[in-house]
């Protein structure tokens, strides 16, 4: 297992890198040198030296609230957490993830087949090729799919991919899959491949989806980690039988694979383990989509455009690998996560993106976030003396605009937005782009510099304070490079806060807890056998049972 960094063992609040952040935060607010009005005027190259432009992404920090002071003390902080040698170990396939003795390593799922890499105490086996065989598997099959070559049972095409999974295996497809709809066309045929994610135990999930399909024309991807998750399970033998009542037993192998690091379960479910494709233990749920757990957006966009998508994430791993702290695109961003959460008092971090494709993109930001960096102890097992993740939240602009975006403009809380936006529409009509960009920069201005400002009660009112902190990332178009390169960015962003914290961003026990409860309480509403819970819960379930029954 991989020991635990010397700097992991000193608080980090008590380093001396913390403390000088901790007294320039407190000169800097009570001297109102972080107001953003006056640090534009008195230096007219801000903008351009708060801006950092890699692999793809032009990242403008300017209207954030910090000097260049600001900058290099972060940077002092993440060289006392030796956050650039825990980057080191976690490529290198150290087994970082100590609560789980695992290496942690979904940058290997990105890397050229020509790199080595090896887990640590496994020696002799490179990563990198099984990756590469398991792409080609992948590949291979999409491309039968796509072009209609793999049929169903009775001999047609399939038209609808159905993915079976939740959490890390469903909401990075999901989200994936939306942002490029417009890429999932399949060459040469007259029908797009429809992909729908059904999650949710709740029946109306499974129910809404399976509605208008046609049993002859649909795949089933089951996609489980574990292949044990009850909500995934119980979909996949829903759709077992929606199957098997249309077409029979014998339809399954043609209408269904698995996505899985189990085989044995695989196997036991009834899927034929040639329709398996794998992963490993060191790609977390989370950090799963550039793994066969992106087998569904495969389908839709092709593996040409899958191979695109991953090279993105590669961009940014050699970016984040390579780049000074001052110039590190996730290191930035991460870093200025700490400069809020730790020292100027936030607790959220919106996201806003200036794209209806982006629509689940907080939603799959929301987990990776928080699911890594809600953790309340050390790597070394004591309680964190710092606050640590954020609540990540956040909906697409311009709706957002019309409904929460007025706590940020005028409410009593500090929250960093981070706004998302691209050159090129995803689909082009009329001028609709140039106006939800112009609301995009206007939104951004508005927050960093305000307006309206009055005397009178009545002027206060109205007037828009200024200083709200923001980032805007801005790519070329949204297309499968830029999202890798998007992923890779917060993935990154994610590992550096949890680095300075000293935590172990890789572990999810929290997740696991939910999982074993609902097991505990499923028989108790079947039965009517005595309760042995708190006295709500009893009663809750009491009622429950007594209405189901009535
Ligand atoms: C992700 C989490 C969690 C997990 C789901 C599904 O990092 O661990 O969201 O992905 O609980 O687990 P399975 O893939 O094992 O079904």
């Amino acid at each position: 297992m991989a020991s635990i960094p010397s700097s992991d063992h000193q608080p980090i609040n008590t380093t001396d890198a913390w403390r000088a952040l901790a007294a320039h935060a407190a000169t800097t607010v009570d001297g109102d040198e972080l107001d953003l009005t006056r640090l534009f005027d008195t230096d007219p190259e801000r903008a351009a030296r708060f801006t950092v432009e890699a692999a793809g992404l032009y990242v403008d920090f300017s209207k954030n609230l910090v000097t260049e002071e600001t900058i290099g003390l972060l940077a002092d902080l993440a060289d006392a957490a030796d956050v650039a040698a825990k980057r080191d170990a976690m490529f290198s396939g150290r087994r970082i993830n100590t609560t789980e003795d695992r290496a942690v390593l979904h940058t290997a799922l990105r890397r050229p087949a020509t790199d080595v890499v090896e887990v640590e105490g496994e020696p002799g086996v490179n990563v990198v090729d099984e990756v590469h065989e398991v792409l080609g598997r992948m590949s291979a099959f999409a491309n039968r799919v796509r072009s209609g070559e793999w049929t169903g049972a009775t001999g047609q095409a399939i038209e609808t991919v159905v993915n079976l999974g939740i959490g890390g295996s469903d909401l990075g497809p999901a989200m994936a899959y939306r942002a490029l709809r417009p890429f999932a066309r399949p060459p040469h045929s007259h029908w797009d491949l429809d992909v729908r994610f059904v999650s949710n135990i709740d029946p109306t999930d499974i129910h809404e989806a399976l509605l208008d399909l046609d049993p002859e024309t649909t795949m089933f991807i089951v996609v489980s980690k574990t292949f044990s998750t009850i909500e995934t399970l119980t979909n996949a033998k829903t759709a077992r039988h929606w199957l098997v009542d249309a077409l029979g037993a014998e339809a399954v192998g043609r209408h269904f694979v698995a996505v899985s690091t189990n085989e044995e379960r695989v196997a036991d479910f009834g899927i034929d383990t040639t329709n398996m494709f794998g992963f490993w233990d060191w790609v977390g749920g989370r950090y799963s989509v550039g793994s066969a757990v992106g087998l569904s957006l495969m389908l839709a966009i092709g593996p040409d455009g899958f191979r695109e998508f991953l090279s993105g994430m590669h961009d940014v791993d050699l970016h984040f690998q390579s780049a000074p702290a001052a110039e590190n695109l996730p290191m930035l961003i991460g870093l200025l996560g700490i400069w809020y959460g730790n020292f100027l008092g936030a607790e959220t971090q919106a996201v806003l993106p200036y794209s209806d494709h982006l629509s689940r993109f907080p939603a799959y930001l929301q987990q990776l976030d928080m699911e890594s960096n809600g953790k309340r102890v050390t790597k070394d097992g004591r309680p964190v003396t710092v606050d640590t993740g954020p609540i990540v939240w956040g909906e697409p602009g311009t709706n957002g605009q019309h409904a929460f975006y007025q706590l940020i403009h005028q409410g009593t809380r500090l929250i960093p937005a981070d706004f998302i936006g691209f050159i090129h529409p995803s689909d082009p009509i009329g001028d609709h782009h140039d106006l939800l960009m112009a609301n995009f920069f206007a939104q951004t201005e508005a927050l960093a510099f305000g307006g309206n400002s009055g005397s009178d009660e009545s002027d206060l009112q109205r007037a828009f304070p200024g200083n709200r902190p923001t980032t805007t990332i801005v790519a070329e178009r949204l297309d499968p490079r830029t999202l890798g390169a998007l992923i890779a960015l917060y993935e990154h962003k994610v590992f550096t806060m949890g680095a300075v914290w000293g935590i172990n961003s890789f572990d999810q026990f929290g997740v696991e807890l939910g999982k074993v409860l609902a097991t505990a309480i499923t028989p108790e509403l079947q039965s009517t056998s005595d309760l042995a819970h708190d006295a709500s819960t009893n009663a809750l379930i009491t009622r429950y049972r007594n209405h189901r029954a009535g």
